[in-house]
């Protein structure tokens, strides 16, 4: 069994519901495995400014998928939900990036893992380091925390906390 974080953001529409229903579509496919989320937090746009605020949060799946497979069912999801990006770190509906597969490095053509930009970014990083607080980063093995600790929690903030799996995936609101 492999353990994949996986970063999910949203800027456009009904962020929160879009959230949801990527975390349920990965939920249904039968080799995934949603086993922890974190919170939702509301985030200043990084990169490309003149946007809405995302919506980020961060989960935690078992799978038996290789990270190549993982990262086509991300792109499945991405344009199920009908993803739209016009410009390069632009308003998109969702996007689904791989941060961490197992302790692996990867590298190819498709996928870069650990995710290039992930220790520089706090709406990643605050959502992961509140799932997986021991985690260490694959590549330095400097603890999560500490590169948390160096980037600051910056235009990031606590938007709603979530129950459980069960509840995300199946609750209305
Ligand atoms: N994603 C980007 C670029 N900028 N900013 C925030 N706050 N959240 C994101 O998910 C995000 C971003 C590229 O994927
Ligand atoms: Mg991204
Ligand atoms: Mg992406």
């Amino acid at each position: 069994m492999n353990e994949v974080y996986i970063s999910l953001g949203s800027n456009m529409g009904d962020k929160e519901e879009i959230l949801r229903h990527a975390v349920q579509l990965l939920q249904q496919h039968k080799g995934i495995k949603v086993v922890k989320l974190s919170s939702i937090y509301e985030t200043d746009p990084v990169g490309f400014l003149d946007q809405e605020v995302f919506l980020n949060m961060v989960i935690l799946v078992h799978t038996s998928l290789s990270a190549q497979e993982i990262l086509e069912v991300c792109q499945e999801v991405e344009s199920e939900l009908k993803r739209v990006r016009i410009i390069r770190w632009g308003p998109r509906t969702i996007d689904l990036d791989i941060l961490l597969y197992n302790h692996d490095n990867i590298e190819t053509e498709a996928l870069i893992v650990p995710h290039a930009r992930m220790h520089e970014r706090a709406f990643v990083l605050v959502p992961l380091v509140e799932i997986a607080p021991e985690l260490k980063f694959p590549l330095t093995e400097e603890a999560l925390q500490t590169m948390l600790e160096q980037v600051g929690g910056e235009g990031v903030r606590l938007w709603k906390v979530v129950a459980g799996v069960s509840e995300f995936v199946h609750s209305e609101s």
